[in-house]
């Protein structure tokens, strides 16, 4: 009996440390108008259309998938690619039916070897014996796309093992002047440049010192709707290549996290931070500038922002792949992600305010594996079950009035009769920024309202995982935010797995 009563208590202690913890301040100097402000920073409009996308795709093909290696070392012979089956439009039809809507290409990877015919470059697919050197892979996919009316992207790995002119001026000339054939072959409409962030030595032993200014002239220039991501002004990469983001997920953040060099330092070392400390502090330290850990669990919190001397609009994107490696390897068939994983991932990127690029890599064929389509519909197919029927669809919502200097507020909505879920879908309306710090999800249980789960940001999407409820009467109580909140969707579903 005695040991119940201790295990009870146990649990009760545990279960309210819990729920106490997801609201939990981090100890550090806050400055309220720099807090404020950062709920003015909004998102350009490249930002906001790529945000609504949601899911994303990469398909990471080229000299690697017939080398069986991850990182090609730029002297592998060109008459290795030799795809006997390439079907894009398989891998796109298959992408889409899993509901992604923009897939991004590795036009060039780390090898330096392009998939297009580039007229700078002799390591390339006209090198190839694919179509005796006729074949274009950039050409097809973009074709692909189209047909299918999917949004096109394209990776082009800065770092370049192969190219002689890397590590010098002349080098900077060449990258640029690949980004314009892109654009002059396939553009103009390209809605994504992926810059990777790994930048090692060329073949001389060099490192480059690159033109980054130049690279995102161009892209502008050339389609201005374009987003630019992790090495680039329109998309961060989250920090980790698990797919996941941040319990708390702030798409405004210190505009040091756009630092290339930073950028380029937390890929090789693993980052840096020091936007736990007041300014003063800083000053007696001799640091004058904040710098930047790419995977900080504190991006963009109230303390990252008070040190921060400008705060700018930086989304998260949650890159992993459906395998252990991004190219293709045989010996991993039997290690694609299971169905409970990428789930999982969904919530924990798309449900926390970040857009979800998976990558699923083409074999030797050219095609997508079996195994892979197969995970890929039963992804789509998931994700449409629990969020093709809305239980709130229809709800009478009435918003109390703002009050308090955390601008409290509730959301009530009336559903019309009692109804069973166990998941939330909730949106701010971020075209004005983003301002919930802290929510909870409340029912009314005909006497009191009763408080189901507490959470942190919103942004974009947050959806939440909770035990099965039935309710007529909901309630978002939003118990802190840097400005007045504007909550522009709240969905109910139920899921009786994932
Ligand atoms: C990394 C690269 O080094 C990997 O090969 C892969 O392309 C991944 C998406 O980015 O930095």
């Amino acid at each position: 009996m005695k040991k119940a009563v201790f295990f009870f208590i146990l649990m009760v202690s545990v279960l309210s440390c819990n729920a106490t913890d997801a609201w939990k301040d981090r100890e550090g100097f806050v400055d309220p108008e720099k807090v404020r402000a950062a709920a003015e920073v909004k998102p350009h409009p490249r930002q906001l259309a790529w945000q609504q996308l949601e899911l994303t795709c990469f398909f990471h093909f080229g000299i690697n998938t017939f080398t069986d290696v991850e990182w090609g070392d730029g002297t592998e012979d060109p008459k290795l690619f030799n795809p006997t089956e390439l079907d894009c439009r398989q891998w796109v039809k298959a992408v889409k039916a899993a509901g992604f809507k923009l897939a991004i290409l590795t036009a060039k990877h780390h090898d330096g070897f392009c998939l297009w015919p580039s007229k700078y470059t002799t390591h390339d697919v006209a090198s190839s014996l694919y179509k005796n050197g006729q074949g274009d892979v950039v050409k097809e996919f973009v074709d692909a796309c189209r047909a299918e009316g999917i949004k096109i992207g394209i990776y082009l790995s800065p770092w370049d093992r192969h190219e002689k002119t890397y590590g010098t001026d002349a080098y900077n000339d060449y990258f640029d002047n690949q980004i314009n054939e892109i654009f002059d072959l396939y553009g103009p409409d390209i809605d994504e440049f992926w810059f990777d962030g790994a930048n090692g030595e060329g073949p001389n032993g060099k490192k480059q010192v690159y033109d980054w200014n130049r690279f995102y002239k161009t892209i502008r220039e050339r389609n201005d709707n374009c987003v630019i991501a992790v090495s680039g002004p329109d998309v961060r990469w989250v920090g980790n290549e698990s797919g996941l983001a941040r319990e708390s997920e702030w798409s405004v953040v210190p505009a040091t996290a756009r630092d290339q060099d930073d950028i380029a330092a937390a890929f090789e070392e693993g980052g840096f931070h020091y936007e736990n400390i007041t300014p003063e502090e800083m000053e007696a330290l001799g640091i004058t500038s904040y710098n930047y850990d790419a995977s900080s669990e504190y991006m963009g919190d109230r303390v990252a922002i008070s040190a921060a001397e400008e705060a700018i609009w930086y989304p998260a994107e949650c890159d992993t792949s459906i395998r252990p490696g991004w190219f293709y390897h045989d010996y991993q068939n039997l290690q694609v992600k299971s169905l409970a994983k990428l789930m999982d991932i969904y919530y924990k990127s798309v449900g926390r305010n970040s857009v979800l690029l998976l990558n699923i890599p083409p074999d030797k064929r050219g095609l997508l594996h079996d195994r892979d389509v197969k995970r890929l519909k039963e992804f789509g197919d998931t994700i449409k079950e629990i969020f093709g029927e809305n239980r709130a669809a229809g709800a009478k919502r009435t918003d109390s009035e703002v009050s308090g200097e955390n601008y409290q507020m509730t959301v009530e909505l009336d559903l019309g009769e009692e109804k069973w879920f166990n998941r939330l879908s909730i949106g701010e309306n971020i075209a004005n920024g983003q301002r919930v710090e802290k929510f909870a999800l409340e029912v009314w249980n005909g006497r009191d309202w009763k408080e189901v789960e507490r959470s942190t940001t919103i942004g974009y999407k947050r959806l939440l995982k909770f035990p099965l409820q039935k309710a007529q009467k909901v309630r978002i109580n939003i118990v802190q935010s840097r400005y007045i909140p504007e909550i522009s969707s709240i969905g109910l579903y139920y899921s009786s797995l994932y």
